[in-house]
C-alpha cells in the first residue's frame, strides 16, 4: 500500500485568530491548571470540604455573563478570620512600603477586618473610578485571554479564599490577593490606562509576543514598584499581597531598574523566593504614556497589514 504524506503544516504561520471586539468574545471558561484538581503544595490539597467549598464557588462565575450582578457570597468563619489575619499584617507594613495611590485608594475602599469584601461593591468603585469592570472567574485563564480582558477594561478576579491553615500563604489567585493586591491601583485612572494598553498590544500579539507581554504584566502590575522623592514604592499586586514580599523590596538584596518594555525580560520565578529585580516607575503617568508607545506598535502594525 504506498501512503501518500500529508501536505507539510505550515508550523511557523499562526492558526488564524478571532481578534476579540468586545469583552463577550472572550471565554471565562477555559481554566488552566489548578481547576478542582489543587496540587499537591497546596495547602488545601488534603481538606475535601475547602476542596469543595472551593469548587462550589469557582463554578459560580462560569454562569454569568459580563453585565450581570457578581453574586454576594456569605463567607464562613474561617474565610472571615483568614481575611482579618491577612488584611491585619499587611496592613502593618502599609504606611512604609506602599506608594501614595495604593494607600489612597485604601482609603477610599474601606477594608475592615469583620468584613470580607464583595466583588460586586468592588467592582462599582471601579465602574465609579476608572471605569475598569471586575468579571468573576473560576481560576487562571489562559494568558491571552487574561491579557485581552485588560484591553476592554475588565479585570478577571476569583472570589474563593485561600485556606486558612496558611493565611499568608496562597499557590494561586485568590480573593485576597485580587481584593488587597489588584483593586486598589485599579482605581487610579493613569495606572488603569497603563494596564489596558497591555490589554490592547495582546489583542493584536502572536503567540511568542503574548508571551513577552506576559512577562510586561509581571514586572509591572505583578511586581512593580514607583519612585516617591527618593523612596522606593510597591504598586504590584504580588507585592502588596505578600507581607514576606513587602519586607524583600524593601530592605532585601534586590536590583532595581528602569521598566524598559521593549527590552528582553528576565525568566519569571513563581516559586522559588522572592524577585530578584524590581522595575521601577517614576509615576504612573510616566507609566501610562510609556506603554501607550509601546502598544502602539502593535496597532499600528494591525491596521497597517
Ligand atoms: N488568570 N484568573 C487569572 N488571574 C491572573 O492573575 C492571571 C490569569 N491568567 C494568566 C495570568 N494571570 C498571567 O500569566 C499573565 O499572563 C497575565
Ligand atoms: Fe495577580
Amino acid at each position: 500500500v504506498v501512503r501518500r504524506a500529508a501536505p507539510p503544516l505550515e508550523n511557523d504561520q499562526e492558526v488564524a485568530r478571532q481578534i476579540p471586539k468586545s469583552i463577550h468574545d472572550i471565554d471565562n471558561g477555559k481554566i488552566l491548571g489548578f481547576d478542582a484538581n489543587l496540587s499537591e503544595d497546596h495547602p488545601g490539597f488534603h481538606d475535601e470540604d475547602y476542596k469543595q467549598r472551593r469548587s462550589w464557588i469557582a463554578s459560580l462565575a462560569r454562569d454569568i455573563v459580563p453585565g450581570d450582578p457578581i453574586p454576594r457570597l456569605e463567607y464562613r468563619p474561617e474565610e472571615q478570620e483568614t481575611w482579618a489575619k491577612a488584611l491585619g499584617e499587611l496592613e502593618k507594613l502599609f504606611p512604609t512600603h506602599a506608594c501614595k495611590e495604593f494607600l489612597d485608594a485604601v482609603d477610599r475602599l474601606d477594608f475592615r477586618p469583620d468584613v470580607v469584601p464583595q466583588l460586586q461593591d468592588v467592582h462599582e468603585v471601579l465602574q465609579e473610578t476608572s471605569g475598569f469592570a471586575i468579571r468573576p472567574v473560576a481560576g487562571l485563564l489562559h494568558p491571552r485571554d487574561f491579557l485581552n480582558g485588560l484591553a476592554f477594561k475588565t479585570f478577571h478576579s476569583t472570589q474563593y479564599m485561600r485556606h486558612f491553615s496558611q493565611p499568608m500563604y496562597t499557590p494561586e489567585p485568590d480573593l485576597i490577593h485580587e481584593i488587597i493586591g489588584h483593586i486598589p491601583m485599579l482605581t487610579n485612572k493613569y495606572y488603569a490606562d497603563m494596564v489596558q494598553q497591555i490589554g490592547l498590544a495582546s489583542l493584536y500579539a502572536t503567540d511568542k509576543e503574548i508571551w513577552h507581554l506576559t512577562k510586561v504584566y509581571w514586572y509591572t502590575v505583578e511586581f512593580g514598584v514607583v519612585m516617591e522623592e527618593e523612596e522606593v514604592k510597591a504598586f504590584g499586586a504580588g507585592i502588596l499581597s505578600s507581607y514576606g514580599e513587602l519586607d524583600h523590596m524593601k530592605t532585601g538584596d534586590r536590583e532595581l531598574a528602569p521598566l524598559d518594555p521593549w527590552a528582553k525580560q528576565p525568566k519569571m520565578s513563581y516559586k522559588d523566593g522572592f524577585q530578584k529585580k524590581y522595575f521601577v516607575l517614576s509615576s504612573f503617568e510616566e507609566g501610562s504614556e510609556l506603554l501607550r508607545r509601546y502598544s502602539k506598535q502593535y496597532i499600528d502594525r494591525e491596521h497597517q497589514g
